[in-house]
């Protein structure tokens, strides 16, 4: 019997692979069930996962330090650890406000190789969240070792971001085994087999391969071309605080607005709005966020996503009881009624020195800015480039003209640590591939960040992630 067959009868032998019917967390049932953190309670078991794990590795995977994913992969990379002699680094889950706020605990060096240790993948999004701060901190993130490999998508989602993912057992190999060795009857593998059809991720798209392109500027030498003040502003915001990261702050209230503008603040170049959702809407909502934005030096956009004639925006980007022009640095609009509406919107925004993006792309399934479309708002855009400052966009590095415009701004929608999407439509990429895959400037995250337990330090660690494929794509 091979050391991984002995370990899987193991793992089955103590309860911590289970075969019924369990409910996950995300509501889906299941027909196994994985619980590794009963493993602690074996020693030899322990030490035996840990020194498979290690052998398992392709010379390829070099490091310096290691790190496990908090809680359950601590105890199997602290044996690592010792009975290697590898030091180890430890990631905090919650940073402390006292003392002296590490999110990387031990002793490191930038540069160093971080190798990631992990007990269950299944889309990946733990490894990224450890992935981040280790980035962070200056340490590279190329491999990830995990012990049982769920197969469904985290294998995908970590090679969007860098990280190899090297899987000691994989969950079919497990359960053949299982039934192999008389633990498990035919149904089972049968019933497991047809699960992970059906809840395998979408597989990635292959994405297209960026044609060759001219050097990429940077966000310096982009400020100096854009003739729209509020572009030059925000590319200049950008380079200062080193984000590229936008908050679509799109929470219940007015009140929750103004605070969690104030919390993750420091990390944003861009706060995004939808004033038409708060309840708790005053007219003196333009001016409290205007001092957040003044105190955390970023800048104001308002997705109103004008879409009416030229006459009829210019009333409602001044009027009513919203007075977006007021306190909106930067609002948005459509093309589909022509080239008037960004006439009637410059007609007021331009005396302001404000900032216009078009919606060339949208991050939608099925929408139908694409094609003819896009080129138009490249058109259009190219016409007002004293007002128009940018895009929203999802996949800017597609277009034909992507690169001919440097001094306008891409921004992207559908933003999250891992592919996915959402039950109405909403596509999900990573920070990663929108800004390098995709070539766009700045990521735009919403309900990544506000449903986050601590959206302070989440929106960091998108921050980093965004940042750092700039710093990339630029170093190409
Ligand atoms: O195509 C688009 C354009 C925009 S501006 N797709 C989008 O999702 N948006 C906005 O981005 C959307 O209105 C929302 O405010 C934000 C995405 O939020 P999330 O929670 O899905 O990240």
């Amino acid at each position: 019997m091979s050391a991984m067959e002995a370990l899987i009868l193991q793992l089955h032998e103590i309860g911590a692979v289970k075969f019924g019917n369990f409910k996950l967390k995300s509501g889906i049932f299941s027909p196994v069930y994985i619980d590794l953190r009963l493993i602690v309670s074996y020693p030899s078991l322990l030490t035996q996962i840990s020194q498979t794990l290690i052998s398992s590795l392709p010379p390829s995977a070099t490091f310096d330090v290691i790190c496990g994913v908090p809680y359950t992969a601590l105890p199997i990379a602290t044996v690592v650890s010792v009975s290697n002699g590898i030091p180890m680094l430890m990631r905090r889950k919650e940073i402390k406000d006292y003392g002296t706020s590490k999110a990387i605990e031990g002793i490191f060096e930038k540069d160093q190789t971080c190798l990631i240790i992990e007990d269950l993948v299944t889309s990946g999004a733990s490894v990224l969240e450890t992935a981040a701060p280790l980035r962070a901190v200056g340490l590279k993130v190329s491999d990830a070792v995990v012990l049982i490999d769920r197969q469904q998508g985290g294998r995908e989602n970590l090679a969007e971001n860098g990280i190899k993912l090297h899987s000691m057992i994989m969950l079919t190999d497990m359960v053949r085994v299982l039934k192999e060795k008389g633990k498990i009857e035919e149904e089972v593998e049968v019933n497991l087999l047809k699960f992970l059809e059906e809840n395998r991720r979408v597989s990635v798209p292959s994405v297209e391969k960026p044609k060759p392109k001219p050097r990429v500027l940077g966000f310096k030498e982009r400020s100096e071309l854009s003739k729209n003040p509020t572009g030059k502003k925000l590319f200049d915001i950008m380079l200062k605080k080193e984000t590229n990261l936008c908050l679509a702050a799109d929470v219940g209230t007015a009140a929750e607005l103004l605070e969690i503008a104030d919390k993750v603040g420091p990390e944003i170049c861009l706060l995004k709005t939808h004033v038409d959702i708060l309840p708790d809407f005053t007219p003196d909502f333009g001016s409290k966020l205007r001092a957040i934005a003044d105190k955390h030096n970023f800048l104001i956009f308002e997705d109103r996503k004008f879409a009416d004639i030229g006459n009829t925006v210019t009333m409602q980007y001044e009027g009513g009881i919203f007075k977006i022009l007021e306190w909106a640095d930067i609002v948005n609009a459509h093309i589909i009624s022509g080239p008037g509406i960004v006439d009637g919107l410059k007609l007021k925004g331009m005396p302001r020195g404000r900032g216009l993006l078009l919606l060339a792309e949208m991050s939608s399934a099925g929408n139908l800015a694409t094609g003819d479309y896009t080129a138009a708002a490249v058109k259009i855009a190219d016409a007002h480039s004293d007002f128009v400052m940018g895009f929203i966009s999802v996949n800017p590095a597609s277009w034909k003209c992507g690169y001919v415009y440097p001094s306008m701004i891409h921004a992207t929608p559908g933003v999250q640590m891992v592919k996915g999407g959402d039950a109405l439509g909403q596509q999900y990429n990573t920070p990663h591939s929108v800004i390098t895959e995709r070539g766009s400037d700045i990521i735009i995250v919403g309900r990544g960040i506000i449903k986050a337990e601590n959206p302070a330090e989440t929106a960091h660690e998108y921050r980093v992630q965004g940042w750092n494929a700039y710093l990339e794509k630029c170093s190409q």
